[in-house]
């Protein structure tokens, strides 16, 4: 099984501002510790970051047609912006799982509404960083159980 992770602006620099926010750990971390979820289920991961929207918009692509058994997203800022990302995970034939490390329903109010949610399988918030591990594991044992 193959699965995209992908992570939207700025969270580059996650761990090293805003730790009342989002926690210490690093991107480099969290990659960390999707990788040990991944080798459990001889799962390939790909974990990419970009500040660039269509950057992620061609990467769900990808995804697509290189037949990704699901992609994991943190879509960070775009989430509150992006009809484009909404429509790239709308037209792609993949399961995706959108992911937030904050709670961002008790944040400001622009960040309540989300573009790609009601094209997304589902959406994880407010559990930190573990929320990627939830969302990974979802997707693995999904991927298994249609096999
Ligand atoms: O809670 C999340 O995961 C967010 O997607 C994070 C985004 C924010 O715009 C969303 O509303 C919620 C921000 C990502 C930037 O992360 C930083 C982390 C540390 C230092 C600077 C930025």
């Amino acid at each position: 099984m193959k699965i995209m992770i992908l992570n939207g602006p700025n969270l580059n620099r996650l761990g090293k501002r805003e730790p009342a926010i989002y926690g210490y750990e690093t991107l480099e971390d969290v990659h960390n510790n999707l990788l040990r979820v991944a080798e459990r289920y001889l799962a390939e991961l790909d974990f990419r970051q970009s500040n660039h929207e269509g950057e992620l918009v061609d990467w769900l692509h990808e995804a697509a047609d290189k037949s990704y058994d699901g992609v994991v997203i943190n879509p960070a800022a775009y989430t509150h912006t992006s009809v484009a990302l909404h429509d790239a995970v709308a037209g792609i034939d993949v399961p995706v799982i959108e992911v937030h490390i904050s709670n961002v329903h008790k944040r400001e109010a622009f960040r309540h509404h989300s573009y790609l949610a009601p094209a997304c399988l589902g959406q994880i918030v407010g559990l930190g960083t573990y929320g990627y591990e939830l969302a990974l594991q979802t997707l693995l044992q999904k991927g298994e159980s249609s096999c």
